[in-house]
């Protein structure tokens, strides 16, 4: 397994002008007849005259070179490409391959979902269907005709316009496609199956009308209308932020219940994991409505910032990815609250994302090298991704970041590019000079930075002195200084920010709100007429993917808990203080000494609880404790059971501390309506069900029972879940009642009970190792479709460290065999599984052993998916 790398790139020697596709539709042999209009690419160095196609897992049945059939001996053929010697300037190739969609059960390629045809091409999948040069710089025009029988696939959909449709004899049908878009291969699409459909239009703000549909099974059709109002919640959007218009006739969306990811942004036909379209406030969660917002702007943005512009190589992935995160982020902002939706993009980076830095996987945003390119579709490159976006937008101001946008559309429209391109427009327009910042797409690992503070009363001066490093990673030894945008503030006695004045300027600008440059190792700032010793807001908005470590006395945090008017860092600082609380309670725990209560995080969420200025939304999420994995993170060696009980504990304890304060604001703010999803319901939905799982943790039987009411009665998949993850922890009757309950009535649908899958495996009950192994046998369970083997596996081995790192192994063994099962028929759910084991080195020795001991068993394996083998690969390395 040959790794690619980045200084390889050589343009192809081939372009594709035109595409004329022809699909026999047959679920267990179809016939794909592709034309090819191609010349050789006058920017390819080599002058050969060799033609090499990709193809896998294709039953070549003829080549017509120019019209002229070609015979054996004019072409090689092996599992991976096509060769063709001797081929002229300009040619029409055409290939006549047959492929078994039924059959496919890696999700790449053509393939069915509920008896449905379906692809999924980016980044390698249309090689699956056809002999082409499968790689994003080669673009061309689609024209696609889908023959089926008509009875069966009633449906038949591709990109761009449909120009003509008819009946065929044998009761078949056809329909015939056109893109006039040129696109790369990984933007191909096609349907066909019996689909109903939800439609609309929207009118763009130049005034053409564009027909919107969203595509689901007949059944599903009711729970399309959150999904269609998102698309055009986005479409606005794009235009007023961005001035971006949808330049389609015809924009659809399909939901598919088997498929590897979230959602694909196919030219003018996304296709989407059901789990991003459906929703009903009867059986999906405030947080699925949510997501399927930001997912459905995420695929629509990706027509301007993926589509029209795309990507030169896989390498510039994040050229796509990381720009339209920063966009869907920004959308998502915009339509319910920017604090909220920051402290999510936050808890994300800090927590998954910086743990990837951290590890074995470790990548630059714009990756060098790799084996597989499935496996860099990573937090890195979206997330972190995101933030290098961000950051670039912070450096230069909306007005500058928009000129760069405008520049980058102007000079890139219908190519593909770097990331090199990208950068180089948000200079050109803004005039700042980002070479510094560069090294973010380039340099591996999470950033530290330390800050020292220094108070000269007699000189009312203030200086903050930032030294920042940079840890290791494979193949990165050593870091150059990164460019770190550190938006600061600095709070007086009263808690209100001071007026900023660095030493050198004048007084004139009025500002309490400023972001610092640090380009050096070791940088000092210096603050003038600084009435008071301050204490510092660092990092607010999280305005760079970096640790930030000050030494804060907790009486600090606390009093930035309570008053800094940067909302995110205000519920960051609760943060930092509930992780010191509890690595000192683990450390009690580990040492065998009683636990001792604090009272500064119990008084720092009460006033918070009964700040009549903060929002609901807000208050919930200053409830949730930092999660045990991202404690986990936080230890020099992980203690996974030590975490859990402390944990555990100190939620018990702020649950005695506060009984009287949570329930009261339970009480205050159970008028919820049901059926709305609107920003002010969901904060109080998530305010009361919050309140309400402390409350359960009282020794008072009546709140187990509030629960179980809950789960039963409520017309609220968010009620109705909330009060199920509580009572999915306790030994007791109501347990048993309402999970089986829960199943009797959604047993049909699969969305749902990925929910209750999750709810058992997530359970930190003594019985949930062999709850989540018997799961794998009931009927509800399908090891073949990707949303079970997450809500399952993935939730059971990422969501519930406790019992994953059980002492005697046993998670370990379970994932290691789930891997290698999945592993034979679907690799990047496999790969995608692989993670935890990858952390084995943050364990102590005895765990390490274990973990190791399943990568070696998985990495012996014969015929190991490249994907599996270059995490496991990696992993031990
Ligand atoms: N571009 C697709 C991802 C495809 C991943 C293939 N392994 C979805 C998205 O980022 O919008
Ligand atoms: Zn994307």
């Amino acid at each position: 397994n040959k790794a690619l790398r980045l200084e390889d790139y050589r343009p192809a020697s081939y372009l594709v002008d035109s595409v004329d596709l022809r699909f026999e539709l047959d679920p267990a042999a179809t016939l794909v007849r592709a034309t090819l209009a191609m010349r050789r690419n006058p920017e390819a160095d080599a002058k050969e005259d060799q033609l090499i196609l990709n193809g896998k897992h294709l039953d070549l049945r003829s080549i017509r070179l120019d019209e002229r059939e070609l015979d054996t001996d004019h072409f090689q053929v092996d599992d991976e490409h096509l060769v063709i010697e001797g081929v002229p300037q300009a040619f029409t190739l055409e290939t006549e391959v047959i492929i078994h969609p039924e059959k496919n059960t890696a999700l790449e390629g053509l393939y069915l979902s509920g008896g449905n045809f379906c692809t999924q091409c980016e980044p390698e999948g249309f090689r699956r269907i056809t002999y082409f040069p499968d790689r994003p710089d080669v673009m061309a025009t689609y024209r696609v005709t889908l023959v089926a029988q008509r009875e069966q696939f009633p449906v038949l959909l591709s990109n761009g316009n449909l120009v003509a449709h008819g009946d065929l004899d044998a009761g078949r049908h056809f329909a015939e496609w056109e893109d006039p878009f040129r696109k790369p291969s990984y933007l191909f699409a096609l349907v066909g199956g019996k689909l109903s459909c939800l439609e609309d239009s929207y009118t763009t703000a130049s005034g053409r009308s564009i027909t919107l549909q969203v595509y689901a099974d007949a059944r599903h059709l009711g729970q399309c209308a959150h999904a269609m109002k998102s698309l055009k919640q986005a479409m606005r959007w794009d235009e007023q932020r961005f001035g971006l218009e949808c330049d389609l006739n015809q924009y659809m969306i399909v939901a598919a219940d088997d498929f590897n990811m979230g959602a694909m942004e196919n030219k003018g036909l996304n296709i989407f994991n059901s789990k991003y379209v459906l929703a009903a406030s009867e059986t999906a969660t405030d947080a699925d409505f949510q997501n399927i917002t930001s997912v459905i702007g995420h695929e629509y943005f990706h027509n301007w910032t993926g589509n029209r512009v795309t990507c030169r190589d896989w390498f510039q992935l994040s050229l796509k990815e990381g720009l339209t995160v920063f966009r869907d982020q920004e959308f998502s902002a915009d339509m319910t609250a920017r604090p909220i939706q920051r402290i999510s993009d936050a808890r994300i980076i800090r927590g998954p994302q910086f743990a990837e830095d951290a590890g074995p996987m470790a990548h630059p945003v714009r990756p060098r090298s790799y084996v597989e390119i499935n496996n860099f579709y990573t937090l890195t490159v979206y997330n972190k991704g995101a933030e290098v976006s961000r950051m670039i937008h912070t450096l230069l101001g909306e007005k500058a970041f928009r000129g760069g946008m405008d520049l980058y559309f102007q000079r890139h429209d219908g190519q593909a590019v770097t990331t090199e391109d990208f950068v180089r427009a948000m200079e050109d327009a803004s005039g700042i000079d980002l070479s510094q910042f560069r090294l973010w797409y380039e340099q591996a690992g999470t950033p530290e930075v330390q800050v020292e503070r220094h108070y000269d009363a007699e000189q009312k001066r203030y200086c903050l002195t930032f030294t920042q490093s940079c840890p290791p990673t494979p193949g990165q030894p050593r870091k150059e200084p990164f460019h770190i945008p550190i938006a600061v503030g600095l709070l007086d006695r009263k808690g209100r920010s001071m007026h900023l004045q660095l030493e050198g300027e004048s007084r004139a600008k009025e500002t309490r709100d400023r972001v610092l440059s640090l380009t050096r190792t070791r940088q000092t700032f210096e603050f003038v007429d600084v009435k008071q010793e301050p204490v510092p807001s660092l990092l607010r908005g999280f305005s760079a993917p970096v640790k930030m470590k000050c030494d804060y006395a907790d009486e600090e945090l606390a009093f930035l808990a309570g008053h800094d008017e940067d909302e995110f860092n205000r519920w960051d600082a609760g943060q930092q203080l509930a992780v010191r609380i509890l690595l000192r309670l683990v450390d009690d725990l580990r040492e065998g000494r009683p636990l001792h209560a604090d009272n500064r995080l119990s008084d720092a969420l009460r006033d918070t609880l009964e700040n009549p200025h903060l929002d609901r939304a807000f208050k919930a999420q200053c409830l949730i404790l930092p999660d045990e994995n991202y404690l986990a993170d936080q230890m020099d060696v992980a203690d996974p059971s030590a975490i859990h009980h402390a944990r555990q504990w100190l939620r018990e304890h702020l649950a005695a501390d506060l009984r009287k304060t949570f329930l009261n604001t339970w009480q205050d703010n159970l008028e919820a309506d049901p059926k709305q999803v609107d920003a002010a319901t969901v904060g109080r939905r998530s305010l009361k069900n919050a309140c309400l799982s402390y409350l359960s943790l009282l020794d008072e039987e009546i709140f187990i029972e509030l629960c179980a009411n809950q789960a039963q009665l409520a017309h609220n998949m968010t009620d109705v879940l909330a009060a199920l993850g509580i009572l999915t922890h306790r030994d007791s009757p109501q347990r048993e009642e309402q999970i089986a309950a829960f199943y009797r009535q959604w047993k049909s649908e699969p969305l749902v009970i990925d929910k209750w899958l999750s709810l058992q495996a997530q359970s930190s009950l003594p019985q949930t190792p062999e709850i989540v192994e018997s799961l794998l046998q009931h009927e509800a369970f399908n090891i073949k479709n990707p949303n079970r083997v997450r809500a399952l596996i993935g939730a059971f081995c990422q969501g519930n460290p406790y019992h994953f790192h059980a002492e005697d192994g046993r998670g370990y063994a379970f994932l290691a065999d789930r891997i290698l099962e999945i592993d034979s028929f679907n690799p990047q759910v496999a790969a995608r599984l692989t993670t935890p084991l990858g952390r084995w080195r943050r364990y102590d020795p005895k765990r390490q052993q274990m973990m190791k001991a399943q990568l070696e068993r998985i990495a012996a394996r014969e015929d190991l998916s490249r994907d599996v083998g270059e995490i496991v690969e990696k992993s031990l390395a």
